[in-house]
């Protein structure tokens, strides 16, 4: 396909003001009449055809103004319906046309997951159930009228309020109709049709209106389905106080289901979740899984405002909902559980995900300028990118400017398909400010690097700082402009009290922040008392890769006194890399290895002060991934090197800081029954990477804690974590432990993802072969796409030294993956061949391995638009 462009916006030529749907279920035969009411846009081209799109449709009949429609006055294919010289007035116009449900492997418009029928529209999926302008700016009012038998789907539900349902006499089937008085374009369609269990509850407005909330799930699931409901009631509230945004339906209904492409869709008011965002027990889910459900839940309420009622213009402004809206979860989490905590949780993912990204050949802008395949730019830069931005607007303006953009946007665009221009102007308007520069966040690519350099001088007690920034060059940006980079910092006086930031000229960083904005700059603290220690980039205010001039003290006593927990965090990693970086590179070239003194006097601070919560000490104790190391290192990455300097670094630290973790592992236990509260989570998050650093020791009482720390768990946290032990650590127990958690959890294909997943990710030759053995397991299927993520996406994107063997078999294994996987489902096969984002920064002999997987799929005749994209760009 040709690349669709930001500079050809145009306006839709006809625009359709209500649609009526019929649809009546059928596995094989489900018959859709679709009654569009449409009229010229007169900002549109005048005299236009009707043209509307479609994607393996079939054509049953045609009508205009209820006159069905000669042959020669319109053109169908399966992707495009055109209807020749219309008159230029409102028309009717009818449409009917057959789907195959079952049939659909894409898992787009309408499908069967375990014999539900649902549907998943986002971005382009509606046009899979009638022909239609599919386009975030074609906002329409929606009546669907649902049939199907009564036994096979006893619940139909629909977007909007149910208004009228029952059987039709004389046969076994019945209906349901659901009005949507909210004008919104067909992405945020839905249906569900099945046989399906409701937990039931409601919400009160913060104006009094009582809101019927539903979550239905598979039969004899719905003992699973409290905690998301608790998170969704909390969600509702949180945005009424936060945001004075208050929900605008009798109804809100969220359907669990099994197969699913991606993690949620926030249909109006009929949220389709993948069920492993909603399903929770603490037997069967993790504190990490509770913590991904309160997210998603939340995120996918949020967009009621942030992306339904103001909607996009187009799909190169995904950010402006996607962005918006992660900024919004992020800030949800962090007030119901530790602010601290989630953002480190949040930058390393946005590490990890988002800088890899920007830093190899499919880097894009936050808002992409053009695009092949609309679904391979949800993407980490989109969302995780798009919410830093969204967070440096907060930081750059301060709470109150933020919130009174925030409010002008609202009343602005309520009802509008909206672009990143608009959003900024709100923020501009009710500010008074010039935010131009800061606007290049939305169109330069590419993770920033700055440097910042501090010079004390003893003789005029003055600090003088240096910062310099830099742009990488990224696929098709070769002219970089500096950015408005708002730096946060403290000065650290040696008492750990932070000094003033007063500048030379009487100004001070207001908020704590300082505004870079050329190539450049220098700035001057006069009149300190003492040599402070610069607290840098404190919160991760802005997305950037920071080096300094600071030296190993210096952040050691940050990692013991700064009052910005992330520093103090980040001061402890930084040493971590840098040591993880030079092993690596003594390691390849025969050299001694450095001393990691700093870091076990750093952690054994951090683990021997009690006044701190336990879930950020866990958080600091977790070493860089062996993906941050290579991310660091760069160039001519070697993974193996890596994972044997990781290995040895846990196994030194296991054993140095041996008494303080046995203490943290026999003290930190929480008490009674399990909670997924934030803090005992966080107890139980310090014990477990307790338990897994001593078992990094090897010695058989270490793996014997673990295997009694298995046997006895009684929740998925703690269980989990001791089989991952095992699984990594003791390979004579490894076998017995994976055998027992099968049986226990053989009819839980959610807990046997888990399963899948960890060993996956085992660092051993061997991997390959049981990762392809495990493809022929019963309880896998290339169908479904959670059990692709868990197996094939764990071993592409969480086994490094194995995914990138040196003689290539991992890249062979993936890609051949891949191509049998895009005739099932090409999004969830693009998504897993973007594994390879990194390629280009291996060392020469894996590098032409890799690329020789790529080019076999890209010789592949056939390939699907969205795999076609990736590997075009992965090759470039
Ligand atoms: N807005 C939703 C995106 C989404 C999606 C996109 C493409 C294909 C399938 C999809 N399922 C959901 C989810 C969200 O970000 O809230
Ligand atoms: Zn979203």
């Amino acid at each position: 396909p040709q690349p669709v462009r930001l500079s050809q916006y145009r306006p839709p030529d006809w625009l359709v003001d209500t649609v009526h749907l019929d649809i009546r279920l059928h596995h094989s035969a489900t018959r859709v009449i679709a009654r569009l009411a449409m009229r010229p846009n007169p900002e549109g081209r005048e005299g236009s055809p009707i043209v509307l799109d479609g994607d393996e449709l079939v054509l049953k009949s045609l009508a205009l103004d209820g006159v069905p429609l000669a042959g020669t006055s319109y053109a169908a294919t399966p992707s495009s319906l055109t209807i020749f010289a219309p008159p230029q007035q409102p028309v009717t116009v009818e449409i009917e046309t057959l789907l195959a449900p079952s049939a659909n492997t894409k898992l787009m418009g309408l499908y069967r997951s375990s014999g539900t029928y649902c549907t998943q529209c986002e971005a382009e999926g509606f046009r899979r159930i009638t022909y239609f302008p599919d386009r975030p700016d074609v906002l329409a009012v929606y009546t669907t009228r649902i049939e199907a038998e009564r036994d096979e789907a006893p619940v139909l539900l629909g977007n909007g309020n149910k208004v009228e349902s029952g059987p039709i006499e004389g046969t076994t089937r019945h209906f349901a109709i659901w009005h949507d008085p909210w004008p919104k374009p067909c992405y945020l369609f839905a249906l569900v049709g099945g046989k399906l269990e409701r937990v039931a509850d409601s919400f009160t407005t913060a104006t009094g209106k009582v809101v019927e909330l539903g979550i239905y799930v598979e039969p004899g699931k719905s003992g699973r389905a409290g905690y998301a409901m608790d998170a969704l009631k909390r969600s509702m509230r949180w945005d009424e106080e936060a945001f004075g945004c208050e929900y605008d339906l009798d109804v809100f209904n969220i359907v669990a289901v099994a197969d699913f492409n991606m993690g949620a869709m926030e249909n109006k008011g009929l949220n389709v979740f993948n069920d492993k965002y909603v399903l929770a027990s603490p037997e069967t889910a993790t504190d990490a899984d509770y913590a991904n459900i309160e997210a998603i839940i939340a995120h996918e309420y949020f967009h009621n405002w942030t992306g339904n009622r103001i909607t996009c213009r187009d799909w190169f402004q995904l950010c402006l909902k996607e962005g918006l809206t992660v900024f919004r979860d992020q800030e949800f989490s962090s007030d119901q559980r530790s602010r601290p905590v989630k953002r480190i949780a949040d930058v390393r993912l946005l590490k990890s995900h988002q800088f890899a990204e920007d830093a190899g050949p499919l880097a894009h802008p936050v808002r992409p300028n053009t695009y092949r395949e609309i679904n391979n730019f949800y993407t980490a830069t989109v969302y995780e990118k798009g919410a830093e931005v969204v967070r440096m607007l907060k930081t750059v303006l301060g709470a109150e400017g933020f919130h009174a953009g925030m409010d002008l946007y609202f009343d602005r665009h309520d009802g509008d398909a909206a672009t990143v221009e608009d959003f900024l102007a709100c923020f501009a308007d009710a500010n008074g400010v010039d935010l131009e520069q800061f606007a290049l966040w939305y169109s330069q690519s590419g993770t920033p690097e700055l440097r910042a350099e501090t010079y004390w001088n003893e003789a005029a007690r003055t600090l003088r700082l240096d910062v310099e920034q830099r742009l990488p060059l990224t696929p098709g940006q070769t002219d970089k402009q500096p950015m408005l980079i708002p730096l946060a910092l403290g000065l650290v006086g040696p008492d750990g009290a932070d000094l003033p930031l007063t500048l030379d000229d009487g100004s001070n960083a207001e908020r704590g922040v300082l505004l870079l904005r050329q190539p450049k700059q220098s700035f001057v603290f006069p009149d300190l008392p003492h040599r402070p220690v610069a607290s840098l980039n404190r919160g991760f205010a802005a997305p950037v890769k920071l080096s300094s001039n600071l030296t190993t003290d210096d952040l050691v006593f940050l990692a013991r006194n700064d009052a910005d927990p992330f520093n103090r965090f980040d001061a402890v990693q930084t040493i971590a890399l840098t040591h993880l970086v030079t092993a690596t590179q003594a390691l390849r070239e025969g050299e001694a290895a450095p001393s990691p003194a700093p870091l076990v006097e750093a952690l054994g601070a951090t683990l021997g002060n009690g006044a701190l919560d336990p879930a950020f000490i866990a958080q600091v104790l977790a070493l860089p991934s062996e993906s941050d190391i290579a991310r660091e290192i760069g160039r001519d990455v070697d993974p193996d090197a890596i994972h044997s300097t990781r290995r040895l670094l846990r196994r030194t630290l296991g054993e140095a800081l041996r008494p303080a973790l046995e203490a943290a592992y026999s003290h930190a236990a929480p008490a009674g029954g399990y909670s997924p509260d934030a803090a005992s989570a966080g107890r139980r998050a310090l014990r477990n990477t307790a338990l897994d650093l001593l078992a990094a020791t090897g010695t058989s009482a270490d793996i014997g804690r673990a295997l009694t720390h298995f046997d006895a768990a009684d929740n998925m946290t703690d269980r989990f974590a001791a089989l991952s032990v095992l699984a990594h650590a003791a390979p004579p127990d490894r076998e017995a432990a994976l055998a027992a958690f099968y049986d226990r959890f053989r009819d839980d294909p959610l807990v046997i993802d888990k399963w899948f997943a960890l060993q996956a990710q085992i660092s051993e030759p061997g991997t390959l072969e049981r990762v392809r053995a495990l493809t022929e397991h019963p309880a896998f299927a290339m169908s479904n796409p959670n059990r692709v993520r868990s197996l094939i996406g764990s071993f592409a994107s969480a086994n490094q030294t194995q995914f990138n063997r040196p003689d290539g078999a991992g890249y062979e294994f993936v890609a051949e993956t891949v191509l049998t996987l895009d005739g099932i489902n090409p999004q969830v096969a693009a998504r897993l061949l973007a594994a390879f984002k990194s390629w280009r920064a291996l060392e020469a002999g894996r590098a032409g391995r890799a690329q020789s997987a790529l080019r076999r799929v890209a010789e592949t005749p056939g390939l699907s638009p969205d795999v076609s994209d990736i590997v075009g760009r992965a090759l470039d």
